[in-house]
């Protein structure tokens, strides 16, 4: 006896991994819907080893259903997310819409898995900022031994993280600045992505800082600890998947280096990577289609009297968006609807 699941955006680059997860750790499906919008209406998918055809998100009827994980952004989410619900179809979203609400919990289940217990409130569920998720499940470990006062953070965000157009705009930009055409050539595109760093994610803020780095202090402050003093920088970096992270943390008490690896290697979610060699780190070309997060560069901050620095990498479309989503999911099934 399975589950009758929806994906909600099946078309997009999100929606697909869901789809790709699910299949790959086998998720007990009795029954899957793949909705799309109107545009996309049609558009075959695959699933296992199974192609569907995507129907209408517009007239989908969620009576029946018992989860749907949405991947349709927040304007699309307003519209459908309250529907499911209301028809007992529990929502696990990947927006940001429903995040920062206090009656809905936002999981990531290496961290609070506990926090699933309070999904019937709206009957939704909300999935982190793919920037949050990685960094969480590196922190969390870490602050259950040593209590994080402050975190600084600076992120190296792959395109896919703004969608597909991106993905094709960082390709077309590469290609055009070894076969220029007269146009490029004259112009210089200073704010080109293609063999450049951006930095600027989401947008600006009263107080200088974007969106997307209020998203990791909201979120981290909600997720773990809100005791926790969090400053992000985010950079977007002509890199197609995988977005990495330095992070710098201080903690109340003392924690040595070696205990800090022994800690992450033993902890869920984490493969811990991390020789002081050449290529003893890991980069996100490497982490692609992978579930881990990965920690290299593990060391002592000497500036600090309880300082480390660590490099965390991870795949954004799925620890960062749909296998967080798909782990909710079982997380779900498992301690609440137990039908699996
Ligand atoms: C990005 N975190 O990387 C944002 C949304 N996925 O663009």
């Amino acid at each position: 006896m399975g589950y009758r699941v929806v994906v909600a955006g099946a078309t997009g680059n999100v929606g697909r991994e869901m789809l790709n997860i699910l299949a790959e750790r086998q998720f007990p499906v009795d029954e899957i819907a793949v909705l799309a919008s109107r545009r996309s209406l049609g558009t075959e998918v695959t699933f296992g080893d199974k192609t569907l055809k995507t129907q209408d998100l517009d007239t989908f009827d969620f009576t029946g259903w018992d989860m749907a994980l949405f991947a349709i952004g927040s304007d699309a989410t307003k519209q459908y997310a309250p529907k499911a619900a209301k028809a007992g179809c529990v929502v696990i979203d990947n927006s940001s819409l429903y995040r920062y609400d206090r009656d809905v919990p936002l999981i990531v289940p290496e961290v609070n898995p506990e926090a699933v217990h309070g999904y019937d409130k709206k009957n939704i569920i909300a999935n982190p900022n793919c920037s949050t998720a990685q960094m969480v499940v590196a922190l969390k470990p870490l602050h259950d031994r040593a209590k994080i006062k402050r975190v600084v953070v600076s992120t190296y965000q792959s395109v896919s993280g703004s969608g597909k157009d991106a993905i094709d705009e960082l390709w077309d930009q590469t290609k055009a600045h070894y076969n220029p055409t007269d146009d490029y050539q004259r112009k210089v595109y200073p704010k080109d992505i293609a063999f450049n760093v951006i930095p600027h994610i989401d947008v600006f803020l009263d107080d200088g800082s974007t969106k997307e780095e209020w998203k990791m202090v909201a979120e981290t402050k909600k997720i773990i600890d809100p005791s926790i003093k969090l400053t992000a920088t985010c950079v977007r970096v002509p890199v197609f998947v995988g977005h990495s992270e330095a992070i710098n943390i201080e903690f109340e008490d003392f924690l040595d280096e070696d205990e800090a690896r022994d800690i992450l290697r033993e902890a869920p979610g984490i493969m811990v990577i991390d020789k002081r060699e050449d290529g003893g780190y890991v980069t996100p070309k490497e982490c692609v289609g992978d579930f881990a997060t990965f920690i290299s560069r593990i060391r002592q901050d000497s500036t600090l009297d309880n300082g480390l620095n660590i490099w965390c990498v991870s795949d954004n479309l799925r620890k960062g968006a749909a296998l967080n989503a798909v782990q909710i999911a079982e997380l779900l099934g498992r301690e609440v609807l137990k039908k699996g």
